[in-house]
């Protein structure tokens, strides 16, 4: 029993280091400046894509004094989204780790029940896309912890997220995470109306543990 425990504590321990000897978890908390944070060029024009600025803001934050403040559009009578992006190349390996996630904070004034967010990453030498396959309900006036689990299949396909294409993705293809994005949803019904909102939303603490 004493040689199970002691197996055990091992695998745990070498489980972890997996994960912390990849590097520091935190990959973004916005205290200081903005890096390679914005709205990409490839939205300029899109009707359905409603981002309108970024910056770093001590208006509220879930860590440290400040987070990314996201200025948003949104129409109210269509689906819409407001997207916001790391725009160089990470060179991120997500092999190790059980989840990449983000903090999103919506202000009271905002539709929550219709404002939802994703993790989007572009990854490997193709330049692919892979979004989270369902996203996570924002709520008004509270930070809400959008997580992504790395989660596999034994043939090691990831459950939780879907590909361009639907393609396959696969674990081995995290190896190579080239950006990350978030994805602000509106009004994913398209028989659904509601109040427009033009405001802000906010992102802190992109961690990966
Ligand atoms: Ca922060």
């Amino acid at each position: 029993m004493k040689k199970c425990i002691v197996v055990l504590c091992i695998l745990m321990l070498s489980g972890a280091c997996a994960a912390w000897c990849q590097g520091t978890p935190v990959l973004f908390d916005f205290e200081n400046e903005i890096e390679y944070w914005g709205i990409p060029d490839w939205s300029d024009g899109q009707f359905d894509v409603v981002s309108t600025r970024v910056s770093i803001s001590s208006d509220i934050f879930s860590t440290g004094k400040s987070s990314l403040k996201l200025g948003c559009d949104f129409p109210g009578n269509s689906w819409a989204s407001a997207i916001v992006e790391y725009q160089n190349d990470l060179k991120l390996n997500l092999k190790g780790y059980k989840n990449i996630s983000a903090d999103i904070f919506i202000p009271v004034n905002a539709p929550a029940e219709l404002l939802a967010a994703k993790i989007i990453l572009t990854i490997d030498s193709s330049w692919q896309w892979i979004e989270m396959r369902k996203a996570v309900p924002l709520k008004k006036g509270e930070w809400v912890t959008v997580k992504a689990p790395l989660e596999t299949t034994p043939a090691g396909e990831l459950k939780h997220w879907i590909c361009a294409k639907n393609e396959r993705c696969l674990l081995d293809q995290l190896g190579e995470v080239k950006k990350i994005a978030i994805r602000i949803e509106y009004n994913e019904n398209k028989g659904q109306s509601a109040p427009e909102y033009k405001g802000d939303i906010y992102i802190d603490n992109v961690i990966i543990e």
